[in-house]
């Protein structure tokens, strides 16, 4: 069925500053190279296309001092809240927005962009790690481990807030019981004591051996869904869930994660639902695998976009 509009608007987010290494800014061009429009359009998709957003025009060039509990946050805030203008405009023209990372720090500006647009969405976030953290708990002072942290009801204090990223406080908060995990097992324990306090659902890779990931998802669009079967879902996908054997081209791999066809089925049983209103794949790095990882990174990172812009194999 049709609930939602059928022109997708490909949003290139090609950004760095949330971690380490450079890289992380060629997913976009990656992604189109390998066929993204094309199959688009093969699926029914009305395709438009963003100019990609520019990270390095940044009216702060130099942030006043270096912050090593948020790492180039004047850039990210900025970067972000491009971003967040830009999927709110999407949204409001009835179009699908179809965001191409860039490293997970964007999710602040995606994020932002559908709770405003969208006040009674549902996440489904996708990865090995939480991305919890605040300024405080980060171990490493690199934001894309803090897109959910920033965002979530009840964590951080408007003041708390990193610099460059203060716009965030206009923008309204996740509830607990709006989003669900997928694929963790790289939890930090500011992270772990957070998803117990507030009772985030959150299913682990120790879930999925459990019960199966048709199970898995299953329990997962459950809870989003329960109370109001049309409720629009927003899917941030971060490529390193997937286990390193089949998506080795990203930068904070952690073994034992999804197997390829898991990899997929979290994006079909999404696609699925028909629910799905917007989403993101993030943390694709081709430059840190050789050749042949990086192709197969990418491939499998357009095929799970394929799956959840509705790909079905009959
Ligand atoms: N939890 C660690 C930190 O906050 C590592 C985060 C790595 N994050 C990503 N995104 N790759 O999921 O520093
Ligand atoms: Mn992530
Ligand atoms: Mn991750
Ligand atoms: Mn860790």
């Amino acid at each position: 069925h049709c609930n939602y509009p059928r022109t997708a608007n490909v949003i290139s987010a090609p950004m760095t500053y949330g971690q380490p290494y450079v890289g992380t800014d060629c997913g976009p061009r990656w992604l189109k190279e390998a066929g993204l429009r094309s199959m688009l359009s093969n699926l029914g998709w009305r395709v438009k296309e963003a100019p990609a957003l520019d990270f390095d025009d940044f009216s702060v060039h130099k942030p006043p001092k270096v912050n090593n509990s948020a790492k180039n946050s004047h850039i990210v805030g900025e970067g972000t809240l491009k971003l967040a203008k830009l999927v709110e405009e999407t949204i409001v023209a009835g179009e699908f927005p179809l965001i191409l990372g860039g490293d997970h720090s964007i999710g602040l500006g995606s994020l932002a962009a559908v709770l405003k647009a969208r006040p009674d969405v549902g996440i489904i976030w996708v990865d090995a790690h939480a991305d919890l953290n605040t300024p405080n708990s980060s171990p490493s002072g690199n934001m894309h481990g803090m897109p959910i942290g920033l965002l979530m009801d009840g964590v951080l204090t408007p003041d708390e807030m990193p610099p460059g990223c203060e716009w965030v406080n206009d923008y309204p908060r996740i509830s607990p019981d709006s989003i669900v995990y997928v694929g963790l097992r790289d939890v930090d324990s500011e992270e772990r004591k957070l998803i117990r306090k507030l009772n985030i659902k959150a299913f682990t890779m120790t879930d999925i051996d459990r019960y199966g990931i048709g199970r898995v998802m299953e329990m997962s669009l459950g809870h989003l869904l329960q109370d109001n079967p049309d409720r629009p879902l927003h899917l941030s996908y971060d490529i390193d869930a997937v286990d390193p054997v089949f998506a080795p081209a990203t930068g904070t791999t952690v073994r034992g994660g999804l197997t390829f066809r898991e990899a997929h089925y979290v994006a079909e049983s999404v696609a699925a639902s028909g629910n799905l209103a917007s989403a993101e794949i993030v943390e694709l790095n081709p430059n840190l695998s050789d050749g042949s990882g990086a192709t197969e990174t990418v491939d499998l990172g357009l095929q799970i976009v394929t799956s959840l812009m509705g790909k079905s194999i009959i």
